[in-house]
């Protein structure tokens, strides 16, 4: 996968992160459990920053992130960082 020389991120890395965010294991995570998993990497990470991830990534509008839409998330930000590097 592309992901892994650029961030360091792998599937493995988001899956394992993703399976600890999940708090309750419902296998999704909500707005609580991503708000926790954000501050847990950065405390300062702002409430309504989680909030515009959510719904950018909340696809099928349900409220919660699948680890699909996690794995999403972080490809999509990695691949936007890039460009703004270059
Ligand atoms: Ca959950």
């Amino acid at each position: 996968m592309s992901l892994d020389n650029k961030r360091g991120f792998t599937s493995e890395d988001l899956e394992a992160a993703f399976d600890q965010a999940d708090t309750d294991r419902t296998g999704t995570l909500n707005l609580e459990e991503l708000t926790a998993l954000f501050k847990a990497m950065d405390p300062d990470f702002p409430e309504n920053d989680v909030q515009a991830f959510l719904k950018y990534i909340d696809l099928d509008e349900d409220g919660r992130m699948s680890l699909n839409e996690f794995k999403l998330l972080f490809r999509s930000c990695s691949a936007e960082e890039g460009k703004i590097l270059k």
